[in-house]
């Protein structure tokens, strides 16, 4: 179905100026709903992004380089009240584009809000540090943009990524250059809207839509850029770090994980159920902190694996705009994927506990799947190793506290983990021992947590985002030493 769009999608935003992609190209956009064309998008070439590039390093020789931290951070926190003013249209747009219900879009758009006045707030309060050192000596440090940031983005939480990523390198006083993924980039482009509303000056956020091997690669290859910060898949992380090791930049990489809750016998199953099927079911599963593995005591396996198949049997499929329990998968071959994972589960004898179910209006053409729980899963298997990407939750059955650590720590991954225990050494023995980047102890935050530093260990990635602590990545400290006698 056609749906009205409140502005012009197929162009690119550079130095303030919207037009066509150099080559006039464009790319259709899905709505992954009803598989059909929402919206052509620019088709950014190598030529935008040098364009883009220069555009930024412009803005930092002129009006955006001459900002205090303070104007800077106005001008983040105006735009954060903007974004509240247009939750809805926001909320509606990321829906249509990524297939999530409305419900999640409106949170996503109010998360980038909360980001935009989080980092609006703190543009101005980054201080350095005065060392004591020599006699006759002041030696001091303050922390300095890195110039030029690209911003790689993927389809599944554009906003709040880009409002993680964008949000804390503009308060740094970089310039950016923002590559939204060629699945989903409509929020992208409003929030560049937003930003000119705000006042933002010309070039301090320029945006190429595209490819990512032509346009996204392109702006991992340049010269001109300081500094990458990339979510998004292992293979490709891995690209961009190569990328950025040629050019010697820093480079922040998320890149997804296999998540644990791990729900001890002692654990209070009524306040904890409600996290583990959520933070699995979240986004259609497109979630890199998704809980993808559930580590359950034997003990209560049985009790758990019935009460969460209670609530799967419950979810409902549909269209994003219908606002169900969960949506369709983005795309054809993230739908692919998932059903490669489902195929292998009924192939190894797993035993399905439970799976939701599709309306029976759902559109034929969109990319639907039924959540499914799986019980019983040995923790090497392909389920319990691998990054699925979509409403598959496993169960896993341990015996204490030294095994459950074992099969957490198990795979690749490292990005989150949810501990569920009442006894208060063993939350913090867990969080101590548990690899990975953020531990949960009694809740989950799939997605969430605007104020909390971010990232993974091992192949989930590297680096910081979120919290006060990505101003640091998004950021070089400079080590000042005056002999004055
Ligand atoms: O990722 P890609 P895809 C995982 C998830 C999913 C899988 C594949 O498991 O099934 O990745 O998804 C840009 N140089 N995650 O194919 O390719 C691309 O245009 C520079 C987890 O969508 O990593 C898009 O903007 N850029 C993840 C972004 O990279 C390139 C979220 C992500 O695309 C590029 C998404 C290149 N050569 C997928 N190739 C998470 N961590 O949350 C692509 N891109």
């Amino acid at each position: 179905m056609r749906e009205t769009l409140p502005f012009a999608t197929n162009e690119v935003f550079i130095g303030g100026r919207w037009r066509a992609a150099s080559g006039g190209q464009t790319l259709p956009l899905a709505n992954p709903s009803d598989g059909s064309t929402l919206a052509e998008i620019a088709r950014g070439s190598a030529d935008d992004v040098d364009a883009a590039v220069a555009a930024a390093q412009a803005a930092l020789a002129g009006d955006w380089g001459r900002l205090t931290a303070a104007e800077r951070g106005r001008l983040l926190a105006t735009m954060g009240r903007k974004v509240l003013e247009h939750v809805e249209e926001l909320a509606r747009l990321e829906a249509l584009d990524v297939g999530k219900p409305l419900k999640q879009g409106r949170a996503d758009a109010v998360a980038l809000a909360r980001y935009l006045e989080f980092y609006g707030g703190a543009a101005d309060k980054v201080m350095g540090e005065t060392i004591p050192y020599l006699n006759g000596y002041t030696a001091l440090t303050w922390r300095e943009p890195h110039g030029v940031t690209g911003h790689i983005v993927p389809w599944n939480y554009p906003m709040q990524i880009i409002g993680r990523s964008v949000g804390a390198a503009l308060a740094m006083g970089n310039a950016c250059v923002l590559k939204p993924a060629e699945e989903a980039c409509l929020t992208a482009l409003a929030f560049a809207r937003i930003a000119e509303e705000a006042g933002f000056p010309a070039g301090a956020l320029n945006v190429v839509p595209g490819l990512g091997e032509e346009a996204g690669a392109a702006l991992t290859a340049h010269a001109g850029v300081q500094h990458l910060s990339f979510t998004g898949s292992v293979a490709t992380g891995r690209l961009v770090q190569a990328a950025a090791a040629r050019n010697t930049i820093p480079v922040t990489l998320e890149l997804g994980g296999k998540s644990p809750q791990i729900v001890f016998a002692d654990a209070d199953l009524d306040a904890a159920l409600p996290f583990l099927v959520n933070a699995g079911i979240q986004n259609a599963g497109q979630t890199c902190s998704a809980a993808s593995r559930i580590l359950v005591e034997r003990a209560v396996f049985d009790e758990v694996v019935a009460r969460m198949a209670q609530r799967y049997r419950a979810l409902r499929v549909g269209p994003a705009l219908a606002d169900l329990d969960v949506g369709p998968l983005i795309s054809a071959r993230q739908h692919e994927i998932v059903s490669h994972y489902l195929a292998l589960a009924r192939d190894s004898g797993l035993q399905v506990a439970a799976q939701g179910e599709i309306v029976h209006d759902a559109p034929a053409g969109g990319w639907y799947v039924r959540p499914t729980l799986v019980a019983g899963v040995p923790d090497r298997h392909a389920l319990a190793q691998e990054e699925i990407f979509g409403p598959v939750q496993v169960v896993i059955a341990f015996d204490g506290e030294a095994e459950a650590l074992r099969i957490a720590n198990g795979t690749a991954y490292g990005l989150v983990a949810g501990v569920w225990t009442r006894d208060g050494s063993r939350q913090l023995r867990m969080a101590r021992a548990l690899k990975c980047g953020q531990v949960f102890v009694n809740n989950y935050g799939a997605g969430g947590g605007v104020e909390l530093p971010f990232g993974g260990v091992g192949a989930s990635g590297h680096g910081r985002e979120k919290g006060f602590e990505a101003l640091y990545g998004f950021s070089a400290l400079k080590t000042v030493a005056i002999l004055h006698g």
